[in-house]
């Protein structure tokens, strides 16, 4: 059991995300996408399209440039990800008190009014410099795994054979409108139990929702793009939900995109673009559902910038 020394508190990590997921506004984020989707779980419809990892690349560029997404089949030896699966139970085991310990801030959160599909409550640091968020009650984000990321930690050599599967690297030479990087590798365990996530886009947050705002963001050329790694199989019902083709449309015409899970095991890689709008599904099962996910982008491009630290008036929690 850590002890609370053991245990270095962010609160200002709560306090920075209240800020980061209002809009100029103040209205949470997530709500617009609410109310043109609704927040229910339907049973799934579609699936995300699938090709072998070996197939043209024309023609898994194509797949990403029309659905905005594909599923990778046998992109990564699946020895490579058993042995890192390995690994991150380990790291998970270790880490066990934190997330004791993140259920309970929730827990209070929640009976202070807070969703509990939500984003992010509370981060904590373990010893090691593994960094363990709460995204949504049994929903959580560990980073930084890779040496990219920092020194990098305890599972930086088991990562790095998941982290640019060559099916990825092709397809981010051809995608990438600028130079870029592999930007954060992190996994994100999910408790069987979990509620779902809210719908959302990757490629920024904060005020502006992104960088300056969805409808000039997604004219960009593309800067970011993610790779979900299944580390075990699980149901489509629990995966990634990710509405086709949402990379290239507003708000105001998602409602009508195919909503559409991953069907994905290991070996196999969820690429897709950031712009796309996407959730995580709950997790019914009674199993915990991994994934490890690596985020790239173009090298110009820093998310989750703390204004905090450097703009004063960003400190509150009311917008500037
Ligand atoms: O947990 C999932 O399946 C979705 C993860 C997600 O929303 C994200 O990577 O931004």
């Amino acid at each position: 059991m850590a002890t609370q020394d053991e245990l270095a508190h962010e609160d200002s990590v709560a306090t920075f995300y209240k800020i980061q997921n209002c809009d100029e506004n103040g209205e949470y984020r997530a709500n617009k996408y609410n109310r043109a989707l609704g927040t229910a779980f339907l049973p799934p419809a579609a699936h995300v399209p699938a090709l072998p990892a070996t197939a043209p690349l024309d023609d898994l560029v194509a797949a990403v440039a029309a659905h905005g997404a594909v599923v990778l089949k046998g992109a990564i030896p699946v020895g490579d990800v058993a042995a890192f699966r390995a690994a991150h139970d380990a790291a998970l085991a270790e880490l066990k008190p934190l997330k004791d310990e993140l259920y309970a801030r929730r827990a209070a959160a929640e009976r202070r009014g807070e969703a509990s599909e939500s984003f992010y409550k509370g981060e904590l640091r373990a010893p090691s410099g593994l960094r363990l968020r709460t995204t949504a009650r049994g929903r959580f984000d560990l980073k930084h795994l890779d040496r990219r990321d920092g020194p990098g930690g305890p599972l930086a050599a088991a990562v790095e054979p998941l982290v640019l599967p060559p099916a990825c690297r092709a397809l981010l030479q051809r995608l990438m409108a600028t130079p870029w990087r592999v930007k954060t590798v992190g996994s994100l365990p999910t408790d069987a139990g979990a509620s779902g996530g809210e719908w959302h886009r990757d490629i920024g947050e904060g005020p502006c929702e992104g960088l300056w705002g969805e409808e000039l963001d997604l004219r960009l050329p593309d800067y970011y793009f993610n790779a979900l790694v299944p580390l075990g199989a699980a149901s489509p019902e629990a995966g990634t939900e990710i509405l086709l083709g949402s990379h290239a449309v507003g708000r105001d015409g998602v409602a009508d995109l195919a909503r559409a899970v991953a069907a994905a095991g290991a070996g196999d890689v969820v690429f897709f673009n950031g712009k796309c709008v996407h959730r995580g599904r709950p997790n019914a099962a009674e199993a915990r559902r991994d994934l490890a996910y690596v985020v790239y982008a173009a090298k110009w491009f820093e998310q989750g910038r703390d204004p905090a630290a450097e703009l004063p008036a960003y400190a509150s929690t009311a917008p500037p």
